[in-house]
This record gives structure tokens, C-alpha cells and sequence, in this order.
């Protein structure tokens, strides 16, 4: 953070800790859902069946690479793709229950990727769904199925648009690039205001494609804008994605303020120290191949995020504070990856046991552990254990002088209680003091388990 500050006019709108049920709702998710869905699942990744880029391109983006095996006149090839989009196995209820099975609490939905084609019935684009052979209101049928089972609906939303002539990724110099631009920002505001309007469930925006030139030139139409949004939707949650300041600072203003409810950059990768967060709330998004948002028919030949990979992720980022969104592109049908149905369903089998380490938890101020994850609500700490030590004595260093302390143990699952010894060890004496919890002998685990500790005056 600078420590001169200087005079904006463009900074946040918003305070960067809201109170209000939306945000404490957002807190408390811990799980959510990314879909990737649009005319890019077709392709799958491959043009007529052969590979475009091997398997570390996203494949979302093939309009943009294209790939050594597209053809000739491809991004028309691609333009022309929603006349295929007839998501025949398309049942926005079965993917809800679905998320709903793996613990998910809010879904993040692309209504407009980068390539522009909208799964809305938009008055402002012809290039939408129901220029396609499904026809119907896609985001409709999922803000409807989603929120009937419980979990909260965010819209992503793609500024930056590949097909449409009054885009430009450079700053308008001439009237007629102003005009054209300016015709690009109305259309932009037309777009959002009528997805706000139009699906008064959703609970916030998940923006991207704001990296631009162009659109960081427009900070006093993207300072109005958000304000207009907020304005419509109260309580409406927008990340640090959608625009920046005067001097073109994006996620945080020239004063290092954040701008949006909550921290946005954290895309495939998680911050290593909670002190980086600066006390922000934030989502990280993450894929289970390793650079693929939209569907890839062929997984093979890739490293795919393993259910414990996903597990360990989850529990670092809820462990400081932050969401883990896990990503699904289901192909052109409508049907998700069976990769994704076995991570989908091992990771509900997960939390369905251990659901109360990711829920409505907070950060524990406690010295890392190389065992695993902490999380705290209340007088209960938990600690999810990742690494199980081979004497099966689990070590919890506690700052001295703590007040609260672990008093008792339990495994979570089963409940049975641990016994709690204070390791009288002077690894560093002037820091910190130890416990130990150990484990019975006879207690299996092949994966991630769970430590329920109570905390209180050191007996
Ligand atoms: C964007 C998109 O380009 C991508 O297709 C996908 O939708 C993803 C969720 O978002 O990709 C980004 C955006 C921001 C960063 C990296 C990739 N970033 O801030 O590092």
C-alpha cells in the first residue's frame, strides 16, 4: 500500500467490508461452482476430432488461437457454430442437484464469453440463444434451477468481445473510433442492466475482459455503471474486476483500496500468505486440466486435478479467508466431462463428512501447519489434516500467552475424542507453545480428515 495518498475520484463505491446479508452470505460460502458453458463447447478443444493446441490452451479461447489443425477460415468456421447449439441433453435442474451433492453454495455462470454469443435472449446482440436450435433462455433455466436448490447465482459477464465491430482493445483516438466505442459502452450498460433486470435472483457479477486499453480509458462510464447496477440490485456483490481508477489501477485503486466487495485476480492460483490478502474477502477460481475453462473432449495426456488436489485447495483458501470456485465446461449438449462427475462426486462425498471445516469458518490466527489447514468458527477450531505424521502425534503450535488454547480433541466424522498432552518442547520458547493430539493407532484414512478442537483457558 502507498503510504502517500493521493486524491481520486474514481475509487471504490463500495466499503471493502460490507456488513449486509449478501456479503455475509458470500463469507460463509467456503464451495462454489464456475460454468463454462457457450458455442466453444462444440469444438471441445479439436477441430473435426484432432487436437487444436494440445491440452495446456484454454479451450475457450480456440476462436482467438485457432490451433495447427483449424481450418483455413476458422473464426468464421467458429462464427458460425451456435447453429449447432442444440444442448439436446441440457437439464439445468440435474446440474443443479449436482452442485448441490458436492456442497457447492454458489454457481458462477458465463451468460457472454470473450466471443461474445449470449445465453440470453439479449434486445441488444443478434448473436444469441435463441438464434441457436435450442432457443430457449438458457441463463434463465439456471439462475431458476440453481436458486430453487438453495445455491446463490453470479453471472460472469465478458466485456471484451472478439466478433463485434464496435469493439476495440485500444483507446478510441478518432470520432469515428469514439463513437463506435462509445456505441460498444451503451450496448455494455444496455446488456447489464437487462441481465439485472431480467433475473432479479442473481446475486452478483463476475466480470472479465476488462484488461483493455479501452475500457480502462472509460473509468467515468464504469464508475457510473456500477453505480447504476448497485442502484437497480441492492445488495448486489461485484468483484475487483470490472474497472479501475483515474490512473488505470485495476483491482485496487492508486491507493491501494480495493475496488469491488471482494478480491478477483486469484485465477488458477492461491496466495501463499494470508497477509497478502490484507484482510479482503476473495474467490480464487481454479480448472481441473490445467489451463481449460470451456469443455475439452480429450483429457488424456494432461495432469487433471486429482479430488485430493481439489481438497487440499479448497481448505488453503477457505483457510484464509477466501472461496474456492471449481470449474465444469460441459460439452456442446450440455453434458459435463466424466471427469468432472468423478471429482463432482468425490469431493461431495468429502464434504458431506467434512462440510463443517469449510462452512461459515473464518482464519485462524495460528502459525501455519505443515499438516494441513486450519479453519475457526467460534470457540471450535479445526484443523483439516493433509499431511498425517507418521508417529500419529499431531503438533499445534499456539502463540504464548494465548488465551485460548485446544482442550479437548475429536475426529470430526466419528466424533471419537483425542487425547490432548501440552508438548512442553522449546522449539522457539519465545514464541510459541505446543499441543499435541494423538491419534489412535487404529484409525485409517485414505484421505483429507478432519480435527474438531475446543478452545478455551489452558487447563
Ligand atoms: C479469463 C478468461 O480469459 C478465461 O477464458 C476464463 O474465463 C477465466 C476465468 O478468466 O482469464 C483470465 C483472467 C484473468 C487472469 C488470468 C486469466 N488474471 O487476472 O491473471
Amino acid at each position: 500500500k502507498p503510504t502517500q495518498q493521493v486524491s481520486l475520484t474514481y475509487g471504490p463505491i463500495t466499503s471493502a467490508h460490507r456488513m449486509d446479508a449478501n456479503m455475509e452470505a458470500f463469507r460463509n460460502y467456503g464451495l462454489g461452482q464456475f460454468i463454462h458453458w457457450g458455442v466453444y463447447a462444440i469444438p471441445g478443444n479439436e477441430w473435426e476430432g484432432v487436437s487444436a493446441r494440445g491440452g495446456a490452451a484454454a479451450s475457450e479461447w480456440i476462436r482467438s488461437w485457432g490451433g495447427a489443425t483449424a481450418p483455413k477460415n476458422w473464426k468464421n468456421t467458429y462464427d458460425n457454430l451456435y447453429k449447432q447449439f442444440a444442448a439436446k441433453d441440457f437439464d439445468a435442474k440435474k446440474w443443479a442437484r449436482q452442485a448441490k451433492e458436492m456442497g457447492a453454495k454458489y454457481l458462477i455462470f458465463t451468460t457472454k464469453h470473450h466471443d461474445g454469443f449470449a445465453l440470453w435472449p439479449t434486445k441488444y446482440s443478434e448473436y444469441n440463444i435463441t438464434q441457436s436450435p435450442y432457443g430457449k433462455d438458457i441463463v434463465k433455466e439456471v439462475v431458476d434451477a440453481y436458486t430453487a436448490e438453495g445455491i446463490d447465482v453470479y453471472l460472469y459477464f465478458s466485456v471484451l468481445e472478439w466478433n463485434n465491430p464496435d469493439y476495440m482493445g485500444k483507446v478510441p483516438q478518432t470520432a469515428e473510433e469514439k463513437q463506435r466505442f462509445g456505441r460498444f459502452l451503451d450496448y455494455t450498460r444496455n446488456q447489464l442492466v437487462e441481465l439485472s433486470d431480467n433475473y432479479p435472483k442473481i446475486k452478483g457479477f463476475w466480470f472479465d475482459g476488462t484488461w483493455d486499453p479501452s475500457w480502462k480509458s472509460a473509468y467515468d462510464f464504469t464508475y457510473q455503471l456500477e453505480k447504476e447496477l448497485r442502484d437497480r440490485h441492492p445488495g448486489l456483490v461485484i468483484g475487483s474486476r470490472f474497472r479501475n481508477d483515474e490512473n488505470g489501477s485495476r483491482h485496487f485503486d492508486t491507493n491501494g483500496r480495493l475496488l469491488g466487495d471482494y478480491e478477483q485476480g486469484w485465477e488458477r492460483k492461491l496466495p501463499q500468505q494470508f497477509e497478502w490478502l490484507d484482510g479482503n474477502d476473495w474467490d480464487a477460481v481454479m480448472t481441473i486440466p490445467p489451463n481449460g475453462w470451456g469443455y475439452m473432449k480429450d483429457w488424456s495426456g494432461l495432469y487433471t486435478k486429482t479430488t485430493d488436489d481439489i481438497i487440499d485447495m479448497l481448505m488453503h483458501a477457505v483457510s484464509m479467508n477466501g472461496n474456492f470456485v471449481l470449474n465444469f465446461g460441459p460439452d456442446g449438449n450440455g453434458k459435463m466431462h466424466v471427469g468432472e462427475d468423478k471429482v463432482s462426486k468425490e469431493l461431495g462425498d468429502w464434504m458431506k463428512l467434512n462440510s463443517e471445516a469449510v462452512y461459515g469458518v473464518r482464519h485462524a490466527d495460528l502459525p501455519l501447519s505443515k499438516l494441513g489447514y486450519y479453519t475457526q468458527k467460534g470457540d471450535d477450531l479445526y484443523l483439516t489434516v493433509m499431511n498425517r505424521p507418521v508417529n500419529d502425534i499431531v503438533r499445534i503450535a499456539v502463540p504464548k500467552n494465548t488465551k485460548a488454547v485446544p482442550v479437548r480433541a475429536s475426529l470430526l466424522t466419528t466424533k471419537q475424542s483425542l487425547q490432548v498432552k501440552h508438548a512442553d518442547i522449546g522449539l522457539d520458547l519465545d514464541k510459541n507453545t505446543y499441543y499435541d493430539i494423538l491419534l489412535p493407532k487404529k484409525f485409517k484414512s485414505n484421505q483429507a480428515f478432519v480435527i474438531k478442537m475446543k478452545l478455551g483457558a489452558p487447563l
